[in-house]
C-alpha cells in the first residue's frame, strides 16, 4: 500500500479521523524510507529521544507536534521593564492578551480536553502569567494531576531562574526533562537597566545588587539542571542599546555551563501595553537586526530560531493559536483521557518523518552540490507536515528558509494578515504582507491567484504553487539548482 500525501489538515480534522487510523493500522509500509530515522547523526541518543517531540526544542519536531500552555502560576518574583503584570509573561509570552487563568484541576481538564482533540500535542507548558517556579505549588500539582493520566506527554516549565534552584530536585522527580530560563545579562550592570527590582529571601533587592542576585541564582539552576540531565533552553530578550552587544557573552556562559539551546527572542515593545520599555520609548528590534545577531551568535550555543513568542494559554503547533476552542467554559466537569487519536497520529507521523528525512538529505545534496556561493530566501505558506500545503490567501505566517552553499536552514517566520477572507482579498493587506516579506526572493504555496501573484513580482518576489503539497526542503533544492546550478530554470511558473 502506498502512503497517501499527508497534510496536517486531513490528519487533525475529526472528519478524517477514521482515514487516520486506516494508515496508522495498515498492515507494511511502502515508505521508500520505512524505519529510517530522523536523528541527527551527530546527536546522542538519549538526547534525541527527549527532543524528537518536542516542537520548541527539535525544528524538525515543530513541522509535527504541538505544545500546549496552562495559566496556572500568576505569581512572579521580579519585575522585569518589558513586562506589565496585567498581561502575559513577556518572557515567553506575546504580551497584549490577558489568559485564563487556570486551577491545577482545571488545567487537567483542559489538557485532556486537548489532548482528545488534537493529535499533534505532546508538551504540556507552563510558561506564566509569572513564574511557574515562583508560583510552584500550582506549578507541581498541574504536573502531577497531568502525568498520571497522560503518561507520555512530556511536561515543560519556563522561569526567570530566580526560585529555579530550590526546585530542580522536584523537577527532576517528575521527570521534567526541558526547562526554558530567560537569562538576559550576566553583567549585573546590565541587568539593573532590565531589572528594576526582585523579591528573594523575604525582602525586595533594587538595582546592581538585584541583579547580582538573579544572575548568581540563573547560573546555579543551569549548573543544577545540566548535573541532572535536565535540557535547558535559555530565553533572552534582544533590548537593542541595552543587552544586544552583550547578548554574545550570555551566549558563551550558557554554553560553557551546558545550556542545550539558546533562543535570542526580539523585545515586544509598545506603549499599549504599559511597561516601562514600552512607556519609555525603547524600541525593538527589526528582524535584520535580531537576524545578524543569530548570525554572530552561530558556533557558540546552538540557536533556536523558530520560537513564536507564545502566549500563555496557546494551544496547537508553534505559530497557530487554537486556545479559543479549549476555554474552560467548554470542558465539561467529567472529562476521560482517550490516547487513540493521539496513538494514531503518532504512528502515521514516524512513517512520514522518515520519508521527510531522506527528502531533506538529498535536498540539502542537491543545494550543496550546485557549488555556488549565492543564496536564496524562500517564505512558505505551510500548515506542518514539513510540506507547503496552505494556499496564500490563508496564510497568517510564512516560515522562512534560507538556501546557500551550507544547505537548507529554517532562518525563521514572518507574520502577516490573512489575504483572503470570504472569499477576496484586500489590496490593503497585501500591501502589507509584501512589506512584511521584504528580502525575500520566492514564495512557495499550495494555490496563489493572478492578482497577488503579478503584485509580489511587481515587487520583485517571485510566488508560485507548482510545488503545492510537496516537501518544502525538495523544492527549495530544485529552484536553487535551476537558478544556480548548472540546469536551465524549470517549472517555477
Ligand atoms: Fe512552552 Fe517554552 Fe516549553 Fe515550548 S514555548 S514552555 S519551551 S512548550 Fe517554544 Fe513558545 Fe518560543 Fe517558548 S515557541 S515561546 S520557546
Ligand atoms: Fe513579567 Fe515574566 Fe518578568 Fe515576571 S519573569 S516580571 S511575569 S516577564
Amino acid at each position: 500500500m502506498s502512503l497517501p500525501t499527508i497534510s496536517l489538515e486531513s490528519l487533525v480534522s475529526s472528519k478524517s479521523f477514521d482515514k487516520l487510523l486506516t494508515i496508522a493500522k495498515s498492515a507494511g509500509c511502502a515508505s521508500s524510507s520505512c524505519g529510517s530515522s530522523a536523528k541527527p547523526d551527530e546527536m546522542d541518543s538519549a538526547v534525541w529521544e527527549k527532543i524528537k517531540d518536542h516542537p520548541c526544542y527539535s525544528e524538525e519536531a515543530h513541522h509535527y507536534f504541538a505544545r500546549m500552555h496552562v495559566a496556572v502560576a500568576p505569581a512572579c518574583n521580579i519585575q522585569c521593564n518589558y513586562c506589565n503584570r496585567k498581561y502575559d509573561c513577556a518572557n515567553e509570552s506575546r504580551p497584549g492578551v490577558v489568559s485564563e487563568k487556570l486551577t491545577p484541576d482545571q488545567a487537567r481538564r483542559k489538557v485532556i480536553a486537548v489532548a482528545n482533540e488534537v493529535p499533534q500535542l505532546s508538551v504540556l507548558g507552563i510558561a506564566g502569567p509569572g513564574d511557574a517556579c515562583y508560583d510552584w505549588k500550582k506549578t507541581k500539582a498541574t504536573f502531577e494531576r497531568v502525568a498520571s493520566e497522560i503518561r507520555d506527554i512530556k511536561l515543560c516549565i519556563s522561569t526567570n531562574g530566580l526560585a529555579l534552584a530550590d526546585h530542580v530536585a522536584e523537577l527532576a522527580d517528575m521527570n521534567v526533562d526541558h526547562v526554558t530560563i530567560t537569562i538576559n545579562m550576566v553583567d549585573p550592570e546590565i541587568g539593573a537597566k532590565i531589572y528594576p527590582w526582585i523579591f528573594y529571601n523575604h525582602r525586595r533587592h533594587t538595582g546592581i545588587d538585584a541583579a547580582r542576585i538573579l544572575h548568581k541564582r540563573q547560573m546555579l539552576g543551569l549548573e543544577m539542571l545540566t548535573a541532572r540531565g535536565i535540557l535547558t533552553k535559555i530565553n533572552s530578550v534582544m533590548i537593542p542599546s541595552v543587552n544586544d552587544e552583550h547578548l554574545t557573552e550570555v551566549n558563551k556562559w550558557v554554553k560553557e555551563r551546558g545550556a542545550f539551546l539558546h533562543n535570542v527572542m526580539p523585545l515586544i515593545s509598545d506603549p499599549a501595553h504599559g511597561t516601562h520599555f514600552g512607556l519609555t520609548g525603547q524600541r525593538g528590534p527589526t528582524a535584520l537586526e535580531l537576524k545578524t545577531l543569530q548570525d554572530r551568535l552561530e558556533g557558540g550555543a546552538k540557536l533556536m530560531r523558530h520560537c513564536r513568542q507564545c502566549r500563555a494559554d496557546a494551544v496547537g503547533l508553534l505559530g497557530e493559536d487554537r486556545g479559543k476552542e479549549f476555554t474552560i467554559d467548554q470542558i465539561s466537569d467529567e472529562i476521560t483521557y482517550d490516547a487513540s487519536k493521539r496513538e494514531a497520529y503518532r504512528e502515521v507521523v514516524a512513517r512520514e518523518r522518515g520519508d521527510h528525512v531522506v527528502a531533506k538529505s538529498e535536498a540539502v545534496a542537491t543545494v550543496k552540490a550546485a557549488g555556488s556561493s549565492k543564496s536564496l530566501l524562500i517564505a512558505v505558506a505551510t500548515k506542518g507536515g514539513g510540506r507547503i500545503n496552505e494556499h496564500f490567501g490563508h496564510t497568517t505566517e510564512f516560515q522562512v528558509y534560507e538556501a546557500s552553499q551550507r544547505g537548507i536552514s529554517f532562518i525563521g517566520h514572518r507574520k502577516v494578515e490573512q489575504y483572503c477572507l470570504g472569499g477576496r482579498g484586500a489590496d490593503a493587506t497585501l500591501d502589507s504582507i509584501i512589506a512584511a516579506l521584504k528580502g525575500i526572493d520566492i514564495v512557495l504555496c499550495a494555490k496563489i491567484g493572478d492578482c497577488p501573484k503579478d503584485q509580489l513580482a511587481e515587487a520583485g518576489i517571485r510566488a508560485m504553487d507548482v510545488y503545492g503539497y510537496g516537501y518544502i526542503e525538495t523544492a527549495i533544492s530544485a529552484l536553487y539548482a535551476a537558478e544556480f546550478g548548472s540546469e536551465p530554470l524549470a517549472a517555477t511558473a
